[in-house]
């Protein structure tokens, strides 16, 4: 444990080592894909702050907007005395609709980012904004497990918070495992308050990851931008477009990075070639049925108690109870 000016911090930060084994790996497939948490550097992570704000991302405002209006019914779910764990934190913009109404309750908020400046920023805010709140940042990978602070042990339960869908961007083989490992960390009695994206019109779906002002192309094309300062990477950002399609059957947003040119590109001592249209995937965005998300949970040992949407069934907010795990 380190400490920073005045929060303590578990910091589990991974090495640079396993982004570069994973983009080599990744860039020697047949179909080219990085894993889509690398998108997250302090640049990635304003990006995407930038594009909650969209007209067009739907996602952030709706899913404040239910927290906004079913805040009574999320506090007595979560109840008195939890320990909130937030993965993927970010800014925890959203989080703070929650800690408005409950932050008395909580015996304490664990807020857990890989990227460490942004999840310091974040943590410091919420320390000050909520003086009784007891405040434990982790810096961790959230797929990998990672400890929890010893304030697990004064807690009735611990509830898992999971908003915005992240979910979404995991293949569901991923997201079942995920959220199995969610379930051991909330253990018996736990909870997970969970956004979930809904199925809709694609229309909806494609102008939210192709926004006008260019800012999702940015946070996708800020990778390569990533993979060239951390990894002496060569890619030339003007060679490379953004793209985000609709997958009907799969059911899912994917989004790529597509190369404009025939080229070669070195990464550290290996050189990877491309086609003209030959694309890097870097993210899928999986959108749900209640009952497709309902069976995925169960797999994963939850059971869903309680379901809020939005009056046009865009986004939901999900509560389950570990049943086992
Ligand atoms: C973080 N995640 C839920 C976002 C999504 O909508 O899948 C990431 C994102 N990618 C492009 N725009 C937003």
């Amino acid at each position: 444990m380190s400490s920073t000016d005045t929060l303590p911090l578990i910091d589990c930060h991974p090495s640079t080592g396993s982004f570069r084994d994973d983009v080599v790996s990744g860039l020697a497939r047949d179909r080219k894909q990085i894993p889509s948490k690398y998108l997250y550097d302090a640049r990635g992570s304003k990006l995407f702050d930038r594009i909650t704000g969209l007209e067009e991302y739907y996602p952030t405002r709706t899913e404040a907007s239910i927290m906004r209006a079913e805040i009574d019914a999320i506090a007595s779910a979560v109840g008195d005395d939890a320990l909130l764990v937030e993965y993927g934190s970010g800014s925890s913009d959203k989080t703070t609709i929650l800690l408005d109404r409950l932050a008395d309750d909580l015996v304490g908020y664990v807020p857990v980012d890989i990227s460490r400046d942004h999840l310091l920023e974040a943590a410091a805010g919420i320390d000050a904004g909520y003086p009784s709140l007891e405040v434990r940042p982790v810096c961790a990978d959230y797929t990998s497990s990672f400890p929890l602070p010893d304030l697990v042990e004064e807690a009735m339960r611990t509830v898992v918070y999971f908003p915005g869908s992240t979910i979404g961007n995991f293949e569901e083989g991923d997201a079942v495992a995920f959220l199995r490992r969610m379930a051991r960390t909330a253990g018996p009695g736990g909870g997970l308050l969970i956004g979930v994206d809904l199925r809709k019109d694609p229309a909806i779906l494609r102008a939210a990851y192709n926004d006008r002002e260019g800012v999702t192309a940015e946070f996708n094309l800020n990778l390569l931008r990533r993979m060239n300062r951390e990894l002496d990477a060569t890619f030339d950002l003007d060679a490379f477009r953004h793209e985000a399609v609709w997958q009907p059957d799969a059911g899912c947003i994917e989004m790529h990075l597509v190369s404009q040119t025939s080229q070669h590109v070195v990464v550290g001592d290996q050189m990877f070639s491309f086609d003209e249209g030959e694309s890097i995937h870097t993210e899928y965005s999986f959108k749900f049925t209640s009952d497709q998300f309902a069976r995925m949970a169960a797999e994963a040992g939850f059971r869903i108690e309680d379901v809020w949407t939005d009056d046009q069934d865009l986004f939901s907010i999900q509560y389950a109870t570990v049943a086992a795990w």
